[in-house]
């Protein structure tokens, strides 16, 4: 099978690409990615020798380039990670989050009408069911909790998903959905809260908790997201959306403080910082629907993940240092610097 996987040179793209290539040999896997700050090519470095394995840099949004690629690979499967994925970036500057994740998913899709598809599967977020109160640990979000977005990011991702929706039902195009929870492990871009802390961490930097750290998320190691994918497009039912988590609910502190103390670091080094705008405070998937249905559950508990991500991090020190040293740092200055 050819198998176009977008958005490949990034975070969970790129563990998807290095998981598929090395499961399935017989599979062609076509990463388009356009390259953006978050997209890095050293990531891809591993796979780049494979022989099922091939590397186009496009834009999603670039019609006629998305076309030409579909009429050259003719793929059977699609699986759109591309997007731009920082909250903290949608709220600064929301454009490109519009152009990204809507006209790119529209492209995406468009051209899957147009050539042809047997799986079209859309990566989505918890993010797109707004947040739950920290007092209610009752409540999940289940595969039918109506989106109620907070964030241009999240309400840029929602909009992708009721493109989806639509165009399995207008289209009967094959499109399945996952919405996942937090995600952590190698190659994760350290604006993001785990790798951050741990570069911050590692340089004795502060490690700046929004707020007081109270907000909580459920973390699952990103090889368990690819894996659930994996068995989504393979398995899973056309039209239907699946929630991907893995009941493993953290306050940021609770994280920060374990990284600090897996790397013999002081916890004088938090800083309590001005809160993110419109900031969620609990995420919490309901995965019943996926085990049900697909048989799947997480196999890296927590304490095994963020060892094995730490540990990563150490020994990969040029790959983050890298990006560090580069455009991220005025971005870093931007965020940071009057907080
Ligand atoms: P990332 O920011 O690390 O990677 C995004 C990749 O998309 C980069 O390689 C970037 O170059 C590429 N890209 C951006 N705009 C593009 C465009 N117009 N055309 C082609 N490529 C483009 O993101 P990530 O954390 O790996 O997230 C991947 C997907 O998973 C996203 O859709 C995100 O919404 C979703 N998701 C992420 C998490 C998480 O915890 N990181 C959780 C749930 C869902
Ligand atoms: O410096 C920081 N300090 C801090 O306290 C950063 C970067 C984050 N935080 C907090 C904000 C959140 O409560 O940590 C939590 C996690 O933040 P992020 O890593 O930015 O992730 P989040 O906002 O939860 O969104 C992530 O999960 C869902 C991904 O970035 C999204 O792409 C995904 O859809």
């Amino acid at each position: 099978m050819n198998i176009i996987v977008t958005g490949g040179a990034g975070f969970i793209g790129g563990n998807f690409c290095h998981y598929m290539t090395g499961k399935y040999p017989e599979d062609t896997i076509i990463c388009i990615d356009k390259l953006t700050y978050a997209g890095n090519m050293e990531t891809l470095a591993p796979i780049m020798e494979k022989p099922n394995f091939r590397f186009i840099r496009a834009d999603i949004a670039d019609r006629d380039a998305i076309y030409k690629i579909f009429e050259e690979e003719a793929p059977d499967i699609v699986v759109n990670f591309a997007a731009e994925s920082h909250v903290d970036r949608s709220i600064t500057d929301p454009e490109v989050f519009l152009r990204t994740n809507i006209i790119g998913t529209s492209v995406m899709l468009d051209a899957c009408r147009k050539y042809g598809i047997k799986r079209y599967h859309q990566v989505s977020t918890d993010e797109v069911y707004g947040d739950l109160p920290l007092d209610r640990p009752d409540l999940f979000f289940t595969e039918e909790t109506p989106i109620h977005t907070s964030s241009p990011y999240s309400a840029s991702k929602a909009s992708a998903d009721l493109l989806v929706q639509a165009y399995a039902r207008t289209y009967k195009l094959p499109c399945t959905i996952s919405r996942c929870s937090n995600n952590y492990g190698p190659y994760h871009f350290p604006e993001k809260l785990i790798p951050l802390m741990i570069a911050n961490a590692l340089n004795d930097k502060e490690l700046p908790v929004y707020g007081k750290g109270e907000n909580v998320r459920d973390w699952l190691y990103v090889e368990d997201h690819c894996i659930a994918i994996d068995l989504i497009i393979r398995k899973g039912t056309p039209g239907e959306v699946y929630n991907i988590g893995g009941h493993n609910e953290k306050t940021n502190l609770e994280v920060v403080k374990t990284v600090l103390a897996q790397l013999g670091k002081s916890e004088d080094l938090i800083t309590y910082v001005t809160d993110r705008p419109g900031h969620d405070m609990r995420y919490a998937i309901d995965p019943s629907k996926i085990h049900k249905e697909l048989g799947w559950l997480p196999a890296t508990p927590f304490e095994q993940g963020i060892k094995k991500t730490i540990d990563w991090y150490l020994e990969n020190r040029e790959w983050w240092e890298n990006i560090i040293s580069g455009e991220y740092a005025n971005y870093y200055e931007k965020m940071y610097g009057n907080r």
